[in-house]
């Protein structure tokens, strides 16, 4: 509480408040009267004064009184100051003297202000986007610093205690955990649009292809394997397909990847901790699953934003490339198709569409794209396009039918599709209905005949995405460079990344951001799992006390949104039913949801439902959910992709990760089968996304984007603030500092150190009729009181804290101390002599 604050040498006690500008704005106490607190609020001259000053040297301003009793968190104490008065930012939050989110967002911004994005706290890594590239921070020196460090050379104690926080350590570790303890990994990559995901995923996995190479001494040779120049290089081909320039990030996926890397460690089983001289787990390929690209994105787009940028980057190539691929696109530009539009962006990341063009090329190329197959690519690209110039009018006046008006966009859209122009007239202007015993032909209207050229663009479009992640795989798998021969042995472990879109709340928020908001719920129980109920289960099973921590179980919400009379039940009810429609999935939602704490009724509007997600609350407006959720083409449309002679679009291509879902052989008998909704394909792609990270030991990165404007040097607290809050990092905080971050069995603590101990010294010996387990737990907690003396410390009140704690069955170790019991037990073994206890006595 309040008066329990640190005062400083004037006894002047600093603080923070809240405040709706400011998140948390430094204040003075002046005096708490019962449940009062009297605050002086300082005025800065700007923000750079207010960052490091905490109060000190600014003028005295407005008095303020809070009600403590009310807002009992509005006061919160003022932390990490030196004898200066000035702000010490701590690399490792778990070490902030005072914890809580006031004191987070400082910490952060005064490393951000300088020049510092990565920050710890216990294993997660928050990165902060500086929106500036500070090179110095990824070269080679700082790539082979990490990994060698952290992977190759045996410490005696955590490094990283002495090494500034950075994505690399997080590489470095999944790379260790997969080759020396032989556990698949995991680094799963979250933050809102634009807040550093892709480039994080970048970083990591160019550090993993370095890292891979063994130790790195001076003076060796550079040389990028083809197989990790395939797999780095397979990530701007995806963004060339799968990115677009949107208000909140120039290049911001539109779509969920998880990658994974596959290593082929067979060789590791020979070796172990100890052989670090070269590195027998070697990157033998990668394979890429992809969740919900955003394909209304292909038809429409805001002024500001752009389509997905391979279109530009085909316009803007030279006009002899484009006559190669369809004489007729020379000449075209961005504005000779409506789907993609004069653009006023001339650079995407520092190059322009033309010389990202280029690289596309070279990298299709690279994996195998080239000749006849490069051509049918961009010949689908084009379809594409070309579905977004076709105009149509009412048929013979009939303002209920339709024919298409553009006649040569229609041949030409033929022709590339080779059918012919009749039957493309048709299948856009009509619709086939088929009842039990009849089929006939129903007339659309000209708005029903565009959507439908619409939805054929996107499903054209969602094909060739598909179709270069298959290809892409293809090239890349490590199942593929096996068969070509280059592996020993098809075996191999994997680090996945995951980056997939943040937690989205708009104004207007529709289908696509329940979907998102659903996958982001799921991510989020498994970080809650993670991070907090598998530590306190574990704690409290193992009679360890454990301060009371607080977060956030979304259990409810999963419930309400994948419930067996959950909101996707619902819908996919509404969607089967012949007079489906949004209102009535939105009230049936209502009612058979509504015990659910975590839905919100709007009593206003009947097109509307909110959900308190675990990150805040958010107001879906339904409409279109049910057609959104269909994703059915008209079988006209089908049919007429499939008559195509594309082999691209001619084809249906399954995302893999449902593939691998669905059991059992593929099925071909359309009308047998009731077509799965996006919702339902989505909750089984996560479903199967989720059993797979679970098999997995996972690491996080959490990316901040410190100010909308995308500027460096700029912290927002507000938004800031409401980031560390979604990212649950406060809480994970706690957490960590009040865990311990290594743990191994007791039988294996009594077994693994017994060399260098006394056997006679035992407290089981000496009572040798305790219980076994009793006996385990006495003889762990004399050995580890006498090993780890040197490793204890005195807390603030003068008592004793043990490097390690003994629970029923396992024994607890604080930062450090394992790895220093693991030299301690190398050297007893090799010398004979040196007993943990003689070395550790030595240190006192
Ligand atoms: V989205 O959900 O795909 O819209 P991301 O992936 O979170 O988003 P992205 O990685 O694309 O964001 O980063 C956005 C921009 O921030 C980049 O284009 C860079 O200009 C900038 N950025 C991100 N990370 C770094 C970094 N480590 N250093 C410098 C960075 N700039
Ligand atoms: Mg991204």
């Amino acid at each position: 509480m309040v008066k329990k604050v640190a005062k400083d040498e004037k006894q002047t006690t600093y603080v923070y408040i809240m405040d709706k500008n400011h998140a948390w704005r430094p204040a003075i106490l002046e005096d708490t009267k019962g449940d009062k607190a009297i605050v002086s609020v300082p005025e800065y001259k700007n923000e750079e004064q207010m960052r490091s000053d905490g109060g000190r040297n600014a003028k005295k301003g407005q008095q303020q009184t809070i009600d403590l009793k009310e807002y009992p968190s509005k006061v919160l104490p003022l932390q990490n100051v030196d004898h200066n008065g000035n702000l010490t930012a701590y690399p490792d939050m778990v070490r902030l003297p005072y914890l809580h989110e006031a004191g987070i967002l400082y910490n952060l911004k005064e490393r951000h202000l300088s020049g510092k994005p990565y920050t710890r706290t216990g294993d997660i890594v928050i990165a902060v986007n500086p929106f500036q590239w500070f090179h110095d921070l990824y070269t080679e020196k700082k790539r082979v610093y990490y990994s060698n460090r952290l992977v190759w050379e045996a410490a005696d104690q955590d490094p990283r205690d002495s090494m500034e926080p950075h994505v690399y350590e997080v590489s470095s570790l999944s790379y260790k955990g997969l080759a020396f303890e032989m556990m698949n990994q995991s680094i799963l990559v979250s933050g809102e649009s634009g807040a550093g995901k892709t480039e994080t995923v970048k970083i990591c996995m160019n550090h993993m292809a370095s890292v891979q190479k063994g130790p790195i001494r001076p003076g060796m040779e550079e040389s990028l394997d083809p197989v990790v120049q395939r797999v780095v290089e397979s990530n701007p081909l995806l963004e060339a397909f799968g990115n677009a320039k949107t208000r909140r990030n120039d290049n911001s996926s539109r779509f969920g990847k998880y990658l994974q890397l596959q290593f082929d460690n067979s060789k590791m089983k020979e070796s172990s901790l100890t052989s670090r001289s070269v590195s027998n787990c070697l990157l033998a390929g990668s394979k890429c699953d992809v969740y919900l690209l955003e394909k209304n994105r292909v038809c429409v787009h805001d002024d500001w934003e752009r389509t997905y940028h391979i279109f530009y980057q085909l316009l803007a190539a030279p006009d002899d490339v484009k006559g190669k691929f369809w004489s007729k696109l020379k000449g075209t530009s961005n504005k000779s198709f409506k789907y993609v539009g004069e653009t006023d962006t001339k650079k995407i990341e520092g190059q322009t569409d033309a010389e990202h063009f280029q690289h596309t090329i070279n990298t299709l190329e690279l994996i195998g794209i080239s000749g006849d197959k490069l051509k049918t690519l961009v010949r689908a690209l084009c379809i594409t396009m070309q579905c977004g110039n076709l105009t149509f009018g009412a048929k013979g006046g009939d303002r209920d039918k339709s024919e298409i008006t553009s006649k040569t966009e229609c041949s030409d859209l033929a022709e590339l599709m080779g059918v012919g122009v009749n039957d493309l007239n048709l299948a856009f202007t009509e619709r086939t209905m088929k009842t039990r015993t009849d089929t006939y032909k129903v007339p659309l209207n000209t708005e029903a005949a565009k959507d439908a050229a619409d939805a054929f663009a996107k499903e054209v479009y969602g094909k060739v995405f598909l179709w270069v992640v298959k290809e892409i795989n293809a090239a890349t798998c490590a199942e593929d460079n096996y068969k070509k021969g280059s592996m020993a042995t098809f075996e191999y472990g994997i680090i996945g990344l995951l980056d997939i879109f943040g937690f989205e709340s708009f104004i207007v928020n529709r289908f696509e951001q329940l979907c998102i908001n659903y996958a982001n719920e799921k991510l989020q129980q498994k970080f809650t799992e993670d991070v907090f109920r598998a530590v306190q289960a574990e704690y409290e099973a193992e009679g360890i006390a454990l301060a009371e921590i607080q977060y956030d179980d979304n259990t409810d919400v999963l419930d309400l949104i994948e419930g067996r009379s959950g909101l996707l039940a619902m819908l996919n009810e509404e969607c089967v039913r012949p007079k489906g429609n949004d209102q009535d999935f939105v009230q049936k939602a209502l009612v058979s949801n509504k015990s659910s704490p975590c839905l919100i009724v709007n009593m206003m509007d009947r097109m509307s439902f909110g959900v308190h997600h675990y990150a805040g609350k958010v107001m879906y407006d339904a409409d279109k959910f049910v057609t959104s959720n269909q994703d059915t083409l008209p079988t006209d449309l089908e049919d007429i992709g499939l008559m195509s002679d594309n082999d691209i679009i001619n084809k249906k291509h399954d995302d893999e990760a449902v593939a691998r879902a669905k059991r059992g052989p593929p099925k071909r008998q359309r009308s047998n089968i009731v077509a799965p909704t996006v919702w339902g394909k989505y909750k089984t792609q996560l479903a199967s996304l989720m059993g797979n990270l679970r098999k997995t030991n996972s690491r996080y990165i959490r990316c901040i984007k410190p100010n909308m404007k995308k500027v460096p040097n700029v912290m927002e607290h507000v938004p800031t603030v409401e980031q560390l809050r979604c990212a649950g990092v406060v809480a994970a905080v706690t957490l960590a500092r009040s865990a311990f971050p290594n743990r191994l069995d007791n039988s294996a603590v009594r077994f693994r150190y017994s060399s260098t101990w006394d056997k006679n010294a035992y407290p089981s010996i000496k009572n040798n009729g305790m219980a076994h387990d009793e006996a385990l737990r006495c003889d762990c907690d004399a050995m580890m009181t006498e090993a780890l003396k040197c490793k204890q410390e005195i807390d603030d009140k003068g008592l004793v804290k043990k490097a390690f704690v003994v629970g029923r069955t396992k024994t607890y170790f604080r930062a450090g101390a394992l790895e220093y019991l693991e030299s301690n037990r190398q050297t007893g073994f090799d010398t004979q002599a040196a007993t943990i206890q003689k070395y550790a006595r030595g240190f006192l």
